[in-house]
C-alpha cells in the first residue's frame, strides 16, 4: 500500500481472505454454478450440499444444536434487524423496556430504536463502569428491575475491545424473563464461542471480518424460539406451499431465507470455517492477546498517546481491538500518515456514537485491531507511524 508492504491494521473493519476462501468462490462459478434447493441435476445438488454443509460447519463451530437454528442473512446488521423485525414486533409492546448498553454499535442500536419508535416502547441503556472499561454490574442490575423483554449486548465491544460476560448476562436476564441477544460481531472471529453454554436466545454474527466473503453473515437462534417467529420475508423458498389467498412456512432454517441465497458467499463461508478450524481458534485467541499486550505497552509508553481510558487494561478481558489518541492530532490525520507509510487503521466513532462522543467525550478515535496473520513487527510498524505523525505535528 503507497510502495509499502501493507500492514493491515483494520481487522475490526473486516478479514483479509485466504486463498482457500478465494478460490471457493471461484470453484463454485467455475464447476458448479446452479441454483439450490431447486434442481435435479447434478451441479444444482452439489450446490445445495456444499451450502448446507456450510450451515453444518457453522452450527458446530459455535455449538448450535443443528443447521435449523443457523439462518443465513447479510451480516450481523441484517441478524439484528431480522430480530427485531419479527420477534421484537411480536414480543415487545406499548411500555415495554428493551436493554441495550452505552457500548454497542449503531447496528445494536438502530433496530431497537426503529422497535421501540413503532411500537411506543422504551429503549434503555446500562451503563460503563467508571473506569470506562466494561459495563456498569449495578447498572445493569438497576436496568434489569425495569423487567426488559430483551437485552441485546456485544459479545467483543469494537471500540473498547471489553469482553462482556454475556454468559453471567444471560443468565441474570433470563432470571426476570427477558431474551437475550448476543452481537458476535467481535467475538466469533476471534475465540470459542459455543451458543449452547451462553445459553443466549439469538446471536449475530459477519462472515467477512472472520476471513469469508462479504454479504454473507449468519442468526443463531434457539429452536423453539424460530419456532414462534414469523417469516421476516415472503418469496420462493420460504415455503412448504402456497394458494391464491396464502401459504404454509418452509422448516426451519429455510423459513427465513427467502429468494435466491448468496450461494457463494455461504460457500465460501464454509471454506473459511474450515481455515479457522484449522488454525484453531484457541490459538488465535493466544495469539491476538500476545498482540494486544505489546501493542498497549508499546504505545501506553509513548509521550502524548493515550490508550488507557479506552478499554480495559487486561488482555483478559479484552480481545484485539486498541483506539488510542494523540494529543493534539485529530485520528483521521493519525489514519491519513499511517496510510502513507503502509499501515491501514480505521479513524472515527467506529460506528458507536453514542460512546465515543458521549460516553468518552471523543470526536473520534483511532483504532488498531488484528488478527491471526498480525506480528508483532505489524505493531512496531504501527508506532513507528505515530512516531512520525508527533514528528510531522511537532507534538
Ligand atoms: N463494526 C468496525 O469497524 P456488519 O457491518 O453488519 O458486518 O457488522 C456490524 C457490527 C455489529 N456489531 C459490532 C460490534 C461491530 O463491530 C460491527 C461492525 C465494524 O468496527 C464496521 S463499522
Amino acid at each position: 500500500m503507497n510502495g509499502k508492504r501493507l500492514v493491515y491494521l483494520d481487522n475490526a473493519a473486516t478479514s483479509q481472505k485466504p486463498n482457500k476462501v478465494i478460490d471457493a468462490i471461484h470453484d463454485y462459478y467455475t464447476q458448479y454454478n446452479a441454483n439450490i434447493h431447486r434442481g435435479v441435476y447434478k451441479i444444482s445438488e452439489r450446490a445445495t450440499e456444499e451450502y448446507i454443509n456450510s450451515k453444518q460447519k457453522l452450527a458446530d463451530m459455535v455449538g448450535a444444536s443443528s443447521i435449523e437454528e443457523i439462518i443465513y442473512v447479510r451480516n450481523t446488521t441484517e441478524a439484528i434487524n431480522l430480530v427485531a423485525l419479527t420477534w421484537g414486533e411480536m414480543n415487545v409492546k406499548k411500555g415495554d423496556h428493551i436493554l441495550i448498553s452505552q457500548m454497542e454499535h449503531h447496528s445494536n442500536i438502530i433496530p431497537w430504536q426503529m422497535l421501540a419508535k413503532r411500537n411506543d416502547a422504551v429503549l434503555d441503556y446500562i451503563e460503563l463502569d467508571d473506569n470506562k472499561a466494561g459495563l456498569s454490574e449495578d447498572s445493569f442490575k438497576e436496568q434489569l428491575d425495569k423487567d426488559p423483554k430483551i437485552v441485546s449486548i456485544a459479545h467483543v465491544s469494537n471500540v473498547l475491545g471489553s469482553i462482556n460476560d454475556v454468559k453471567k448476562i444471560t443468565k441474570l436476564a433470563h432470571d426476570r424473563g427477558a431474551f437475550v441477544l448476543v452481537d458476535g460481531a467481535q467475538s466469533a472471529p476471534h475465540m470459542k464461542v459455543d451458543v449452547a453454554d451462553l445459553d443466549c436466545d439469538f446471536f449475530a454474527l459477519s462472515a467477512h471480518k472472520m476471513l469469508g466473503p462479504t454479504g454473507i453473515g449468519a442468526l443463531y437462534a434457539k429452536r423453539e424460539v424460530l419456532d414462534k417467529m414469523p417469516p421476516l420475508f415472503g418469496g420462493g423458498d420460504m415455503i412448504k406451499s402456497v394458494s391464491m389467498q396464502t401459504y404454509t412456512p418452509n422448516d426451519l432454517p429455510w423459513k427465513f431465507e427467502a429468494g435466491t441465497s448468496n450461494i457463494e458467499g455461504g460457500i465460501a463461508f464454509g471454506a473459511a470455517i474450515d481455515y479457522l478450524d484449522g488454525v484453531g481458534l484457541d490459538s488465535i485467541r493466544k495469539h491476538e492477546k500476545k498482540l494486544t499486550e505489546y501493542a498497549i505497552k508499546s504505545l501506553s509508553e509513548i509521550d502524548g498517546v493515550r490508550v488507557f481510558g479506552y478499554g480495559p487494561k487486561e488482555t483478559d478481558k479484552r480481545g484485539g481491538v486498541v483506539s488510542f489518541s494523540i494529543r493534539g492530532v485529530h485520528p483521521h490525520d493519525v489514519a491519513t500518515i499511517f496510510d502513507s507509510d503502509g499501515v491501514a487503521i480505521r479513524a472515527g466513532h467506529h460506528c458507536a456514537m453514542p460512546l465515543v462522543t458521549g460516553v468518552l467525550g471523543q470526536g473520534s478515535l483511532s483504532r488498531i485491531s488484528f488478527y491471526l496473520y498480525n506480528d508483532i513487527d505489524d505493531i512496531d510498524k504501527a508506532v513507528r507511524a505515530i512516531e512520525k505523525v508527533k514528528k510531522i505535528f511537532k507534538c
